[in-house]
């Protein structure tokens, strides 16, 4: 715990352009913790590089997180918003950390084998060691909870597994942090492959709705969804599509899935899709006019950079210098 309160840490690559699923199962839970906690948010362009990623557009997308950031809610007076490469101290943790992990526990990393199959062309070290990075963002400022997405448990069940070997040497040196998952909503599915995750760096753009994206692409989006046979609105496993619309929808409108079901009952997949399809293009309409000002202000956006590195290496640094003192490394 840093000063009295607690922490809340968790980051976003900005590896794409952000999707409905960053939205609903990280970003939109954000805020909620500014009050009782102490917030880091991050963009991670550290763990952008982990695959190829085009120079210019990295750097766009960077202040362009930051302000879907903000234009999400998160406000920088009452939290740290900065960017992962501004504070040095994540990637020399890091190194400290890949020392106190294992072989075996990062083979076992599902997303690993997903991106070394999806990049087979290559599978560079920093995609292997990614969860360690992941590990060190966490630990460094003592975080107690991360608000994640339920793809991001598995590594901060093994931020968890560092943190208590190094503690079992090292006592009292780190916070064993708790993933905090969204009840709805901690796995949005692919529109076209709804066994699939939505994700930002999915080449189908009909598969992926972006927060970005304009009400019509929303709503046409949606209306292009796999859905499954049969015409019933209702959950279950064998209509993972229809599932997915139905979660989005809970969530978007937070209406339970039986309230949902009820409504829709007798109506076709047309109307229903029609319905998932504007209350998104509602939900996302104030977060993209407040995302426009912020980006025509690219002042105001370094600005707040600044400050957040400032204010995160701070914290940083303290655990940082413990871990090097404990280690047995020299403090000038
Ligand atoms: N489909 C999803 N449903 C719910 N939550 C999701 N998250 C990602 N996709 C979904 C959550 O968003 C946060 C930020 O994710 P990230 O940028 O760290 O990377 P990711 O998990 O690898 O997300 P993407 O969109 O799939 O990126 P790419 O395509 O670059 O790999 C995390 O909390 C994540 O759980």
């Amino acid at each position: 715990m840093l000063d009295e309160k607690k922490v809340s840490f968790s980051g976003v690559q900005p590896s794409g352009n952000l999707t409905l699923g960053n939205y609903l199962g990280a970003i939109r839970n954000f805020p909620e913790f500014s009050e009782k906690y102490k917030c880091f948010y991050c963009v991670v362009d550290e763990h952008a590089v982990t695959v190829r990623q085009d120079p210019a557009e990295l750097r766009r997308r960077t202040y362009e997180t930051l302000a879907v950031y903000i234009a999400c809610g998160l406000d920088p007076e009452k939290n740290t918003l900065y960017i992962q490469s501004h504070v040095p101290a994540h990637a020399e943790l890091a190194w400290i950390l890949d020392c106190y992990t294992m072989f075996g526990e990062l083979s076992r990393m599902t997303q690993f084998k997903d991106k070394s199959a999806k990049h087979a062309d290559n599978i560079n070290a920093g995609l292997f060691t990614y969860p360690v990075l992941m590990a060190a963002d966490i630990l460094l400022y003592q975080s107690d909870v991360v608000p994640i997405g339920v793809d991001q448990k598995q590594h901060v069940e093994l931020a968890r597994n560092i943190a208590d070997r190094f503690n079992q040497q090292f006592p009292g040196t780190f916070t064993v942090p708790e993933p905090v998952i969204p009840h709805t909503g901690s796995r949005i599915m692919s529109l076209q492959d709804p066994l699939k995750k939505m994700s930002k760096s999915d080449e189908n753009e009909n598969a992926v709705v972006r927060i970005l994206d304009d009400r019509d692409a929303v709503i046409r989006k949606f209306r292009r969804a796999v859905t499954d046979s049969g015409s019933e609105i209702r959950a279950s496993v064998d209509k993972p599509g229809i599932t997915n619309l139905i979660t989005i929808y809970s969530c978007v409108t937070g209406r339970s899935q039986a309230d949902i079901e009820r409504e829709f009952d007798g109506r076709g997949y047309g109307e229903f899709k029609q319905a998932v399809g504007e209350a998104c293009a509602d939900l996302l309409a104030p977060v993209q006019a407040r995302y426009r000002e912020l980006l025509a202000d690219k002042a105001y956006l370094e600005s707040v950079m600044k400050n957040g590195a400032g204010e995160a290496a701070y914290y940083a640094r303290k655990t940082l210098s413990k871990v090097r003192r404990k280690i047995g490394f020299v403090n000038l």
